[in-house]
């Protein structure tokens, strides 16, 4: 069932055409610094804030980092979990996501059936998400047992992306991997976005205006950058990223 939040995403990517999400590494900031990145990226026009990062964090840290952010922002705030233990009742949604392209089958679906139960008893909303490693990949290809799709073969980026359509996800994230040099070629962009028309959300060392403008005229329909926003303190960064999500 599509839930408050997926709505909320679905219809603001009808209005905008594509949005910009923050996403955040508990395991990189405190509770104060989450929430001045959290509200510097909303007063600038993100659309939602997400949490999560490739390797472990204390639950209760994770705890009180996404407590901070859910009360810092009006805006929804996503888990991106990349275990169980990356759950917390302190947020909207979650992304209920499959690893499609891991060798491991605990990426594929051991954490999802550990994680269900979890999810039930927090109430927390279960947006389902085909998760595919593109490129070199960063710390959660490692973590995650993934073999990464190389930039030069978009089309097996593409027949992953149909595979989450047909197994009735409702969104697919290409991720390049987080603070990589080289984000996702507007190439594999476009080539996954004219096979599938599920919502395709694209991250991964993103840095500038430019490449934001590049992946959104190739199709994407969610911008997703971490790092950048922790590195660049203040609302210049955040500004250039989302004002270029719309300026085709
Ligand atoms: C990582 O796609 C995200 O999961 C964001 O990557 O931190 O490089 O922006 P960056």
């Amino acid at each position: 069932m599509v839930g408050r939040v997926e709505k909320y995403l679905l219809e603001k990517i009808e209005n905008d055409g594509t949005i910009h999400m923050t996403l955040i590494d508990p395991e990189k900031v405190t509770t104060s610094s989450a929430s001045r990145i959290a509200n510097d990226a909303e007063s600038c026009g993100t659309s939602a804030i997400m949490v999560g990062g490739s390797t472990s964090v204390s639950a209760s840290h994770l705890d009180k980092v996404a407590k901070a952010l859910k009360s810092s922002v009006e805006i929804p705030v996503i888990l991106f979990p990349n275990n169980i233990t990356g759950i917390t009742r302190h947020a909207d949604a979650i992304w209920f996501m499959s690893l499609l392209n891991s060798a491991d089958p605990y990426f594929l679906m051991g954490a999802q059936v550990l994680g269900a139960p979890i999810i039930k008893k927090f109430g927390l909303e279960s947006i389902p998400l085909g998760y595919i490693i593109v490129g070199e990949g960063g710390a959660v290809s490692v973590v995650g047992k993934a073999v990464p799709i190389p930039y030069s073969k978009p089309e097996l980026a593409a027949a992953h992306a149909l595979a989450a359509e047909y197994f009735g996800m409702r969104f697919v994230y290409l991720e390049a991997g987080s603070g990589v040099g080289n984000p996702v070629p507007a190439d594999m962009v476009r080539t996954v976005k004219a096979i599938t028309g599920l919502p395709l959300i694209v991250g991964g060392g993103i840095r500038t205006g430019e490449q934001v403008k590049e992946i959104v005229k190739a199709g994407a329909s969610i911008v997703v950058t971490g790092n950048v926003l922790e590195e660049n303190k203040g609302k210049n960064k955040i500004r250039e990223l989302v004002d270029n999500m719309n300026s085709q």
